[in-house]
Parts: C-alpha cells; structure tokens; sequence
C-alpha cells in the first residue's frame, strides 16, 4: 500500500509542521468529501498524500481523572510484555519490549545476519537453502487453549512462499519449509484450541501445476491455503481456491480458519482487480477438509494432497460476501466475530461464526452471517482488542486508530440509532498493522495498542531519502486513547504480537540435548573426537575439518594449518558455562563470521585462500578483559 511518490509529495517542507495552528480538519474534511464521492474505488489509495497533521501531542488527550499508565520503564527494570515484530523485506523478526519499546533482539530468519553468522554457518545454510532474502509479514506464536503456550514463533516469507519457525526457549530459527504450489505466502495463523496446524495462504494466484501451462490464460491460475504441522513443519494439505487469499485467522475451536480474499474478478493487472462490487471473506471447515484429506478424496499436487474448491461453495469452502478488497481478517477475543477491515471500504465486516454452521448447510446465506457494517474511516486495515468488547481499527487514509463497540455496530445494523465509534486518535502517519497487548488470545487485557505506521515524514531527525516507519504505541486504559511513544524502527515491520512476559521462558546457555548439536556429534563421532574437548584438525583430500573450542579468553588452538584453496570447516564448541558469554569467529580476509553462544556448537565452511600466507582469526564478541587477545593464526602453506 506504500506509495512512494505520495510520501515525496507529503515531506513536509521544513518548519512549521509541528505547530499547534496547522490546520488539520481542512485535510480531513476534504479526505472525507473525496472519499464520500468515489465511495470504495481504488481511487482512494491516492488520497495517502496528505498535509502533515499535529506534532507530537496530537493524540487525544487523557480523560479527566486518569493518568494512564507509566511507559518509563527505569534503568534496571524490564518490560511487562514481550513483543514479536515481523521485520517486513529485512527478512527478520525483532523482538521489542512493550511498553519501553526497546529493540531487544533480532532474529535472523530469512536473511543473511553478519553478527551471528546466520545465512553462513553450515546449519543456516541447510535450512536457506541458498537463499539469502525473505520478506516477513506476520509473526504468530503456538497455542494451546486459546492462549500463548511458550513453544514456538512461526512467520511467513511471502517472497519465496516458505513459513519459518523460532523456538522460544532460544529464539533461534530452527525449520524453514518451502510451501509447494504457493507464491506470495501472506497471512498465516496457528490453530488456536492447539497448535496444530498453521494455515498459510498464498495471495497470488498461478497456474497449477506451474509448470509452463496456462500461463496465458489467467482464469486458469489458482492461490492455496495450505494447512503445516506446527510440530513437524510438513505440509498436510491445500486447498485450491480461484481467489487471492490476503490475511489469515483461526477460530478458538479448530473448526474454522478465515482469510479475506480479494480480486474475485481474477484479473492480473490492477484495473481488473477493481471491476467487481464485492470480495469475500473465505471460510475454510477444517474438519470437513481433514475427512476429506483422511478418506483419500484429494488430488495429487506436487506431492501435496490437495482439494480443488474453486468455483461454487461447498463442504470445504464457504465465501462470505463483504465490501471490495478487505484486507484484515481478526477474530474478537471471545472467539464470536470474525473482523474483516474494509481497505477500500470505509466499514469493517462483522462475521458471527456461531452462524457459520448453519451457512455451510445451506439453512441460510452466507451473506447472513454479517451482523454489522460500521463507518470506522477511510481505508480499514486491521483491527485488535481490548477483551471488553471493543475493536480498535487501523485506518490508513485517514491516518487514525478508531475504537468502536462490537455490540453496539450489531444493534446499529438491526437498525437502532445507536453510535458505535467511542474515539478516534490520530496516528503518523498512514497507519498499517496495529496489534494490542494479547489481543490475538482468549486473555486480551487491553493495556497497550501499538499502531505500525507505514510513514514518519516529520516525526523524527531526516536521516536521507529513506525514512523510517515509526510504531506508535497508545495507552488504550482510558476513555480517550493516548499516543504515548514513537518508536522509529527499520523497514517494515508489517505485524506484531504483544505478549505478556510470563508467558515466554528463555534459556540463557545452550542445552546441549537440543537436536541441532546431533548434526555435529555424528561428524565428531565418524572422526572420532569430543566436541567438548578436541582441538584437532582431521584431513580428507582437499577437505579439513578443525573441531576447536573456546572458553574466554582463549581458543583451544593458537593456530592451525591449511593448504591452499582447502575447503575448511570450523566446528567450534564454547564450552564457556556462563549467561551471556558468548564468542564469536572471524577469520580475516574470508568473510567468515559466526556467534557461539555458551554451550553452543556453530560450524562454517569456507574456502581456504589460493595463496599462501598467515590469516589471523579472532573474537567478535567482547567476552572478556582479554577479549581483544582473543586470536590466533590460520597458516596456509
Ligand atoms: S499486511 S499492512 Cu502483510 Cu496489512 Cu502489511
Ligand atoms: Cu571471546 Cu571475545
């Protein structure tokens, strides 16, 4: 949705646009007339380009009486929620404390990482397969009974339609699958009642097979949903659809995932995309497909057991029809609605699920299943919750975050003359993704809205032609929502999760019985050393393995020898016992890096220098008085 010709024409042009007088409801009523007149067309999504709004205390302010709550979070305190950002084309995940916003960790996961190494080491290698780009969107953790469970983070790459998964007690990337069939893999979500199963949808649509068929005639191509195990990371299933599957959710049952779908014309340019009135929200019944899938009744794509429910509604795939183009799809905290924001709607779609059954039946319409429509604002993206019935929206073209009541949008929409929009905050600018403290579980609080501003024009130091988004954290305990926090931040992290602290048990030294180190034993095992002691250098032909060990601050070898253009592992142990000792191992003039945490084996693999010379290798982690020491001497001769 990012435009960047609109963001050149809104750069504010150098002073002034902080002061109070900037007239901002010139803007917003001429945004709202436009978009009165051109009603849901995608003309819309040029309006973005508009006048910079208030400084810094736009936001509303607090409700009397009420201070709100306390972001400072003082020297030696910690956060009270864990928050798991998805680092967009970064290819990353970040983790950030909530609410002093504070980055503290990046995950490497889809992408090459020179810190740790990741996108070098043998065992990154292995699960990148030798691609070094990715493009994360959504981070989603497992759940057991409706709520985080503390196992795994799972993110999707919609470059190379794979899902990747972090094991929470390291934080480490430890599976990445390739999704067949699949290109553009967007919105995914885990199984609520358990995890189970991650539902992945694929948002463009190709021929299938890809295979050099029907690539002219698009009303041919088909998107995937397509069902992973969250334990063993295979992919059991998909669903082929005619439609372009845009965000994902599930129930808290197991019964049912979502996904907004957009371009029902199936046109491949964006003018085609825009004929039709209306889209759909898909409703996929998980347990008729798995029937299905267990009673053989599937075809055979690409190795994948896939069931082919274009076109007519049935058993597998029910389309509820909502406003052109929705985007958001999320499930309120009670587990009744499904949400899906308008995008070029100015409503979002209120689904009940409890009448689902019913419409997969055939006792009434899908249609029927929409309980209420509110006006929320120009351009809809998404919404969270506070767990007390009310949804909060992220509004794009307006640039505002809008609370309103679910209850009261389902008595407006019988026709009472009620009024579900509670506040409106503005947001800068151009609001994406917004997520609230466990608002994805059954134990949503309602403490802390972040707003994933997709523009940041004037709000911090210019820093060059690329500027950064900025997540907007808000206070959203009292009657009036508060902007409390700009948090400028690296593109472009699409969605978070907030989650509370105790939810999540880290380890601070390896523990040894993890799988990854089973790789390593049976190369140490077949050449016969221990990896916790063996400084040692085995030859095979032009291959050599050098097993060595650190422990601060000193490695287990001064030096070790090579040939000229050898292929040379490191499989180096730290075997330093101590949180927060890690080493790293840089060999000069070989562009190899790697991080060894406490009790960590890593191994890289590079090629030794063609020519003859003395190459030091060194420590990259300041881990010790004697830190810089910390070296030694690859000798090629
Ligand atoms: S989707 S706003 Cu991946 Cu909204 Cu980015
Ligand atoms: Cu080991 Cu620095």
């Amino acid at each position: 949705m990012k435009d960047r010709n609109d963001k050149d024409a809104t750069t504010p042009k150098t002073k002034g646009h902080r002061d109070k007088e900037v007239d901002v409801s010139g803007r917003r009523n001429f945004l709202v007339g436009a978009g009165a007149v051109i009603g849901g067309s995608a003309v819309a999504l040029k309006l973005t380009g508009c006048a910079p709004q208030g400084g810094a205390d736009s936001g509303a302010g607090a409700a009397a009486g009420h201070e709100g709550q306390n972001i400072h979070i003082a020297p030696g305190q910690m956060d009270d929620y864990y928050g798991f950002w998805s680092g967009g084309h970064s290819g990353e995940i970040r983790i950030i404390g909530v609410p002093s916003m504070r980055e503290l960790k990046r995950i490497p996961v889809f992408n090459r990482e020179s810190a740790s190494g990741w996108g070098s080491t043998d065992f990154s290698k292995k699960l990148l397969k030798g691609r070094l780009a990715g493009d994360t969107h959504h981070v989603h953790l497992s759940y057991t009974g409706g709520t985080y469970d503390g196992r795994y983070v799972y993110v999707n790459d919609k470059m190379s339609a794979r899902l990747a998964r972090v094991r929470i007690a390291t934080m480490e990337t430890d599976k990445i699958v390739d999704i067949p069939n699949a290109q553009g893999t967007h919105g995914i979500f885990p199984q609520r009642h358990k995890t189970g199963l991650v539902l992945c949808n694929s948002e463009f649509r190709i021929p299938q097979p890809n295979d050099g068929r029907d690539m002219h005639d698009p009303s041919k191509y088909a998107g995937t949903h397509t069902a992973i195990d969250g334990e063993t990371m295979e992919v059991k299933w998909q669903v082929l659809v005619e439609g372009n599957l845009d965000l994902c959710a599930t129930d808290y049952e197991g019964n049912y995932s979502f996904a907004s779908c957009y371009n029902s014309e199936g046109g491949v340019t964006l003018e085609e995309m825009m004929g039709a009135d209306l889209d759909h929200v898909y409703v996929f019944n998980l347990k008729a497909i798995q029937a299905a899938v267990d009673a053989g009744k599937t075809i055979d794509l690409n190795g994948v057991k896939a069931i082919d429910a274009r076109g007519a509604d049935s058993e597998y795939v029910l389309r509820v029809p909502v406003p052109k183009s929705p985007h958001g799809v999320n499930v309120s905290p009670d587990g009744k609605y499904v949400i899906a924001s308008g995008k070029l709607s100015p409503t979002c779609s209120v689904i009940e699920i409890g009448k689902l059954a019913d419409a997969f039946a055939g006792k009434i319409k899908p249609r029927d299943c929409v309980v209420a429509e509110p006006e929320v604002g120009l351009g809809p993206l998404h919404t969270a919750f506070d767990g007390k019935g009310n949804a909060y929206t992220s509004i794009f073209i307006d640039s505002v975050m809008t609370k309103w009541n679910i209850d009261k949008a389902i008595r407006q929409f019988k026709g009472e003359d009620v009024n579900p929009i509670l506040d409106k905050v503005d947001v800068h600018y151009q609001v994406g993704h917004t997520n609230a403290s466990m608002s994805e579980t059954k134990d949503a609080d309602g403490k802390w809205l972040v707003a994933l501003c997709k523009f940041s024009k004037d709000r911090f130091l210019p820093v060059g032609p690329l500027q950064h988004e900025n997540d907007q954290l808000i206070d959203m305990t009292m009657d009036k929502l508060k902007v409390v926090h700009d948090g400028a931040t690296y593109p472009e992290p699409h969605d978070c999760v907030i989650v509370a602290r105790d939810l999540i048990k880290t380890i601070q030294v390896q523990d040894r019985k993890d799988d990854r180190f089973r790789m390593y034993e049976k190369w140490a095992k077949a050449d016969g050393v221990d990896l916790m002691t063996a400084n040692k250098v085995v030859r095979k032909g032009k291959k050599v393995r050098v097993y060595m060990t650190s422990q601060a601050p000193k490695f287990g070898m001064n030096e070790f020898t090579v040939r000229p253009g050898d292929e040379v592992q490191i499989i180096l142990t730290n075997i330093d016992n101590v949180a927060d000792l890690s080493h790293g191992f840089a060999v000069c003039q070989h562009d190899v890096n790697m991080l060894i945490n406490p009790q960590d084996t890593q191994s890289i693999t590079f090629t030794a220098s063609k020519t003859r010379g003395v190459f030091w290798y060194y420590c990259t982690w300041f881990c010790h008085a004697l830190h810089l020491e910390m070296r030694g001497r690859m000798i090629v001769e």
